[in-house]
């Protein structure tokens, strides 16, 4: 599929403020993959599809991840948003045509991030905080020099942001969230 016909579907599929910020996340991974020398192509590509699930209505999303067999963990079932990620990855492969692991392991992933991401991983999930159309998220001007500085100094600010959030307003934190911010606040060396 050219990214013309992916255009044309996730269009479809998404309301106007989740395209336009899809968008923003497709050029702001191309920007990360010129400083990070990853394939531009295959950033663009993920970073294009990472939210093509997130406009699935929430009871739906569940519904679908358990008839096609996905994992489930509680936190999801509790929180099935979480599930986009997850969802998202199964459709860029059956819809979207894409086969390439690694930009759908960014897309399943791109929500709560893991241990030891790849750079393109670590791309996604970066990019995706700190795209042009997102609104004002504390501490954002400095993430975004981060990014370009050191993504590895931006993937805990964003962890620990995102954690202090979810804490403030008592929602489940999902266990890859909570183990991604461990793994990289004790490997991180700088
Ligand atoms: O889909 P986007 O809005 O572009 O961004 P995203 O996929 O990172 O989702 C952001 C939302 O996910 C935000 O409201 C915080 C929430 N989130 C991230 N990690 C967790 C989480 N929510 C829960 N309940 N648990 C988590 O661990
Ligand atoms: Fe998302
Ligand atoms: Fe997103």
């Amino acid at each position: 599929m050219d990214r013309d016909d992916m255009i044309r579907r996730l269009k479809s599929k998404l309301n106007e403020k989740r395209f336009i910020h899809s968008i923003g996340v497709e050029y702001t991974a191309a920007n990360l993959a010129f400083r990070y020398d990853v394939d531009v192509k295959r950033a663009r590509i993920a970073g294009l599809l990472h939210d093509c699930a997130k406009c699935i209505p929430t009871d739906e999303k569940l519904k679908k991840a358990v008839k096609l067999g996905l994992p489930i963990n509680s936190s999801e079932k509790a929180n099935p948003d979480l599930l986009h990620g997850k969802l998202g990855a199964y459709y860029a492969r059956e819809k979207y045509g894409i086969k390439d692991e690694e930009i759908l392991s960014a897309i399943t992933y791109h929500t709560t991030g893991k241990p030891d991401m790849t750079m393109l991983e670590k791309i996604i999930f970066v990019a995706d905080y700190i795209e042009p159309n997102r609104k004002v998220i504390f501490e954002l001007p400095v993430i975004r020099k981060e990014a370009y500085q050191d993504i590895d100094k931006a993937v805990i600010h964003i962890l620990k942001n995102t954690l202090d959030f979810l804490d403030g307003k008592s929602d489940v934190i999902d266990e890859m969230t909570e183990k991604t911010y461990q793994f990289y606040c004790k490997n991180y060396k700088r």
